[in-house]
């Protein structure tokens, strides 16, 4: 049906529905699909990547489009390979264009069900998968209608209460490198620094999909967790418990309980540790069981905060056993995991559906991993590779995503030992993670001068008062920041400059 929203200064035509009806920051449409007549021709797109590691920010729609690009595989692992589209500006769940006096236009779905939202010059468009989440439409200053659509989410969806505090993770140090030993000496050196949380990231696991204790950690799992309380941290454990290796025990006994390609067999999820990997039906009851036991047994061994990592892969499309939509099937599964572990344990999600994850996680990654390096050499232009630049940029325009949930930016680092990131960059890193007010490093300390020490200790006892006085301008505790040359690429323009 045909309808016009009139926000005063402009009335924007549309076909929507079924009959909008206003509320406090502009107007809730019923599911199906909508098209909103925009009068800003080209302009700049607010694009929304699917998971923690797709691609966000704005384009014009005149201009090259943001997103994964040529590489079917990086698609599959790193954002909505079902719905992308490439060379058309859309992105996930939320949109919005710049209208001529500044303010935006936002079409944002308050649900589940795979939305999609797109523009170019004429038009902003909203569909879905499966058609069970109202839309949103707002009009008014970036930020104020970013935060209205944000919180009619969360009015639906939850938002929990917890919080990190600081966190030390093994992954941006270490990698998989870790064992007992390792451990012990690294929560040892950090006794007394200001850390709510040791995590210990991928290693500990004898391969992605069978989550007990590897051959680094022979005294167990619960004997780690140990030392790391009783240094005074909350121990922190990471896990992908939605995927599994080719080579694991789940994959190579019960293929039965995965998701299943067409042809019937395990269908590929994503790609990484050099391999393809698969990812478990959550929808079947023996792998609700399974869940259970795995959940019961990691916080059985003491940890209290668990970064769920690759979670996309549970929201995958494929056939399951049950005939749910598959943003659905995942927020089932997690919400089981939730009731598993309780309200008390602290849940991560990283490679995380941001919106099917409101509500149940208790902080999300917002953006690629951070890497001790500005850019990524091997892979030039994908917004979605390792790297300090990409992880600013996509963390920096999912700032709004506060709303939801913790949002984490991933680490920053102190340690100008192996690191190729300069003072600079290091603190545009350090800036980022406190505008999203979610900070964490990796740097052992015994990688660190005195110096950064002091630096270490000082950032992660700091609670700023951030202003946002730009899309990409704040103020954190009165020092004023712009991170705009670095989104828009006149850092690294400039830096090229020099070069030349
Ligand atoms: C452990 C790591 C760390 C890290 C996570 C995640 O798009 N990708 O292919 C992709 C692969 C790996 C990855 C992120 C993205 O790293 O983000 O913090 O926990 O797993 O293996």
């Amino acid at each position: 049906m045909l309808h016009t929203f009139d926000f005063g200064s402009v009335r924007i035509p549309a076909n929507v529905s079924g009959t909008p009806r206003p509320v406090a920051a502009g107007h809730v449409v019923p599911a199906g699909p909508i098209a909103l007549l925009h009068p800003f021709g080209d302009t700049e797109f607010y694009r929304h990547g699917w998971n923690s590691w797709s691609p966000s920010g704005w384009a014009r729609t005149d201009g090259d489009t943001i997103g994964i690009k040529d590489s079917p595989r990086r698609l599959l692992t790193a954002d909505d390979a079902a719905n992308e589209t490439p060379h058309a500006h859309s992105g996930s769940a939320v949109g919005a264009v710049v209208g001529e006096d500044g303010n935006v236009l936002l079409l944002g779905a308050l649900g589940l069900g795979s939305p999609r939202v797109g523009a170019d010059g004429n038009i902003l468009w909203g569909r879905a998968e499966a058609d069970i989440a109202e839309w949103f439409v707002g009009y008014g200053p970036e930020s104020e209608v970013f935060a209205s659509y944000a919180d009619l989410v969360s009015e639906r969806l939850g938002r929990r209460a917890l919080r990190a505090g600081a966190v030390w993770s093994s992954w941006y140090s270490f990698f998989e490198d870790i064992d007992e030993d390792l451990v012990a000496r690294t929560v040892s050196d950090l006794r007394g620094y200001p850390f709510d949380v040791f995590q210990l990231d991928d290693g500990w696991e004898p391969i992605v999909g069978d989550w007990e204790a590897g051959p680094d950690f022979p005294s167990g799992m619960a004997a780690t967790a140990r030392t790391i309380a009783d240094a005074g941290f909350r121990p922190g454990l990471w896990l992908a418990p939605m995927i599994a290796l080719p080579g694991s025990t789940i994959a190579r006994t019960r293929p039965d309980l995965l998701v299943q390609d067409d042809d019937g067999r395990p269908l590929v999820s994503g790609y990484n540790w050099g391999s393809h990997y698969y990812s478990l039906d959550t929808t079947q009851p023996e792998v609700r069981d399974h869940l259970r036991e795995v959940f019961e047994r990691v916080v059985g061994w003491g940890f209290r905060y668990l970064k769920l990592d690759f979670m996309y892969a549970g929201a995958i499309t494929g056939n399951r056993s049950r005939d749910v939509h598959r943003e659905t099937a995942y927020r089932d599964a997690v919400e089981h995991i939730r009731t598993v572990v309780g309200d008390s344990v602290y849940l991560l999600g990283c490679g995380v559906p941001m919106i099917p994850s409101v509500g149940v996680f208790d902080g999300a990654r917002v953006g690629p991993d951070v890497g001790a390096f500005w850019d990524n050499a091997e892979r030039v232009g994908d917004p979605s590779g390792v790297g300090a630049r990409n992880s600013i940029v996509s963390s920096i325009n999912r700032a709004w995503m506060k709303r939801l949930y913790e949002v984490d930016p991933d680490a920053v680092y102190f340690r100008s030992a192996r690191n190729l990131l300069n003072d600079g960059e290091r603190q545009a890193l350090r800036d980022t993670a406190a505008i999203l007010e979610f900070r964490s490093t990796s740097d052992p300390l015994a990688w660190l001068t005195p110096a950064e020490r002091d630096e270490l200790r000082a950032y992660m006892e700091e609670t700023a008062v951030i202003e946002q006085t730009g899309r990409y301008a704040f103020r954190i505790n009165g020092r004023e920041v712009d991170l705009a040359p670095i989104v828009t690429g006149e850092a690294a323009a400039e830096a090229a400059s020099l070069v030349v």
